[in-house]
């Protein structure tokens, strides 16, 4: 389709603008096609940057590999660019719009050169659903274009709902490597040098600037851009949530149906939690979504939450049949592998896979040959695939699925959990006592700092609110008043329950108390009883626990350690509260709202009393 095609005008008159700015050698409007999407492929294939896997092992399954410098979200070049800096809050960076738009535009001034501009009409939800929202990314990298195609729903289909007046949100994408007359990319991956990468948001005028960068969420402006940082500035504005959040759905043994959803900072198991297997007999986990979640009130009173994404853009390292069982099925076909090791079957390889890999040799992510790893560990540093790589799968490839995951209408939450890694003190699982409660909780979710990422604060707690902490639009202060609006404004009886879950508690050998995984369904099943007002259950200072018995016990945890992980450590607690009070929320000066300033003086008095 070409740009005259296009019944928008002011879509129509956005691209034209882009093309005289980026000069392009041409201009393609995507249809979503399944053509579109081999043609994309088989371009990125004769450019040296794709290498078609073994249709045996993969089938229509394409490995990618980055530039090393290109490899993962760049929090220090992403921007909020606001009107007023105090907008964008102490946990965004800010640059001001005009000056940040000035510098942009000269990035952009003739970055397409040698190169097609894509313009790719998304949907974010499914297509004509109330809750969704429309976007438009142009970019230059038929690697991100294919990616959108699983990712979001594209093309025809969007173009017709969005009609000749509709809402869009702008997205400019470019990799930011222009290319001269003849040149080719030649197998090396386009981007331009870490300074001149910028991921930029301007929440007023609801546009995206990416610039740069061709790596997930910097490139593929749908998910963390769009969903998150843009969708929660219009999320505030319209009075909806858009969350940082799984949905799955549960069955208990009786056939009830619960959804719940799930927000967790990176690297502690959103995915797995999405997609377990539960271990406790009669009970059905499903999947509605694995990382977003958009919830707007039915005329119900209740929340109503749809995936906007169409896809998983998964971490492939730690991934495999025991992991994550239905995340290895979701990619076994149709899917983009980013970063992977290569073996010599034509397979796709990483680390902590469950097996070490065929054959004498592999090709690691940077596309060096080394020796076949027997086991599927590496030294750190030493790695095959890089600790990001990722896959890119369909989401209806996903083999526990829900029927709902498509409903235009959502389906309505029960329950909202906060997590993240804790080794000690916060216990298995604890209710909130009320609304605003649970509003502070999920203002204090933290997370250990693991080995995993290199970091001077390993061992110690990074507060990451309600796991928003790189996806907020604005002022993170702001952003709990608005969820505390949001229990002002409506019959909180009909509010999703609130619980904090801590599936990581060591004892004192540094070990795991509890088992995680599937035997995580055991807590999803009290969380479920309690939604009904079900469930053995103590008043505690800190929350509403269950009693040590509450919850089915999985093999080879002991009563004394289920006693352990679902008691009140006073002392602790005392410590939580008082990093809180001097570290956390003084952070969000006099935009911290003052409900949350009691509910801090309230747990404090009740540990004392
Ligand atoms: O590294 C990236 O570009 C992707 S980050 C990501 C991808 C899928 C789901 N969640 C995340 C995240 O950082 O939260
Ligand atoms: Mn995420």
């Amino acid at each position: 389709m070409k740009i005259e095609d296009l019944k928008h005008e002011g879509l129509k008159k956005w691209v034209e603008e882009a093309v005289i700015l980026m000069e392009p050698d041409g201009v393609e409007v995507c249809d979503g096609s399944a053509e579109e999407y081999d043609r994309m492929i088989q371009i990125t294939l004769d450019a040296g940057l794709a290498t078609k896997l073994n249709p045996e092992k993969k089938p229509n399954s394409v490995l990618y590999r980055s530039d090393p410098s290109d490899v993962a979200r760049v929090e220090n070049r992403t921007y909020i660019a606001s009107e007023k800096e105090e907008d964008a809050g102490p946990t965004n960076n800010w640059i001001d719009p005009k000056e940040l738009k000035e510098t942009m535009s000269g990035l952009y001034k003739g970055s397409m050169k040698g190169r097609t501009m894509y313009v790719i009409p998304f949907s974010m939800g499914p297509v004509g659903s109330d809750i969704a929202k429309i976007g438009v990314q142009i970019t230059d990298s038929p690697y991100v274009v294919a990616n959108m195609h699983i990712m979001a729903r594209v093309g025809t289909k969007v173009l017709d709902v969005l009609g000749t007046d509709g809402f869009y949100v702008p997205c400019f994408h470019s990799v930011g490597k222009p290319l001269e007359d003849g040149e080719t990319d030649d197998g090396k991956w386009p981007c331009a040098p870490m300074e001149d990468k910028y991921i930029s948001h301007f929440p007023e005028t609801r546009e995206i600037w990416s610039y740069g960068s061709g790596y997930g969420g910097n490139a593929l402006l749908g998910k963390k851009c769009l969903a998150l940082r843009i969708a929660s500035v219009i999320a505030r504005d319209e009075g909806w949530l858009a969350e940082h959040m799984l949905i799955l759905k549960i069955t208990n043994p009786e056939g009830k149906v619960k959804y719940i959803t799930g927000a967790f900072p990176s690297a502690c198991g959103k995915t797995n939690l999405a997609m377990l297997i539960p271990t406790l007999p009669g009970w059905k986990v499903e999947t509605v979504g694995d990382d977003i979640a958009w919830m707007k009130f039915g005329e119900d009173g209740r929340l109503y939450a749809i995936n906007p994404e169409a896809g998983f853009f998964g971490v492939a390292p730690g991934t495999n049949n025991e992991s994550n069982f239905n995340a290895m099925e979701s990619c076994k076909a149709n899917s983009i592998f980013t970063n992977c090791g290569l073996t010599e079957d034509g397979d796709v390889w990483w680390e902590m896979i469950g097996h070490g890999a065929p054959g004498e040799e592999i090709i690691d992510w940077k596309g060096n040959k080394r020796p076949a790893p027997k086991t599927d560990k590496s030294p750190k540093g030493e790695e095959i695939a890089h600790p990001n790589a990722r896959f890119t799968a369909p989401a209806k490839q996903c083999p526990c699925i829900a029927n709902e995951w498509e409903d235009p209408k959502g389906v309505p939450i029960s329950a909202f959990l906060f997590g993240g890694r804790r080794p000690s003190t916060i216990p298995l699982v604890n209710q909130s006592k009320s609304w605003e409660h649970g509003v502070f909780m999920g203002s204090i979710t933290g997370s250990e700092v693991t080995a995993a990422i290199i970091s001077d604060q390993v061992g110690q707690v990074r507060r990451d609110p309600f796991a928003m902490l790189p996806f907020c639009g604005y002022h993170m202060g702001d952003y709990f008043s608005h969820w505390i609006n949001i229990g002002k404004t409506h019959d909180e009886s009909k509010l999703p329950k609130i619980f904090f879950v801590n599936w990581f508690r060591k004892d004192n050998d540094g070990k795991f108390i509890w088992p995680g995984y599937g035997d995580n369904s055991r807590v999803l099943a009290w969380i479920f009883d309690r939604c009904d007002g079900k469930g053995e259950s103590v008043d505690t200072p800190i929350g509403i626990l269950p009693t040590a018995d509450a919850i089915a016990r999985p093999d080879g945890v002991t009563k004394e350690q289920m006693e352990e992980l679902t008691k009140v450590d006073v002392e602790g607690w005392k410590k939580e509260i008082a990093d809180v009070r001097k570290n956390h929320y003084p952070k969000f000066g006099d935009k911290l709202p003052k409900e949350l300033s009691a509910q801090l003086d309230a747990i404090e008095e009740r540990l004392n009393a």
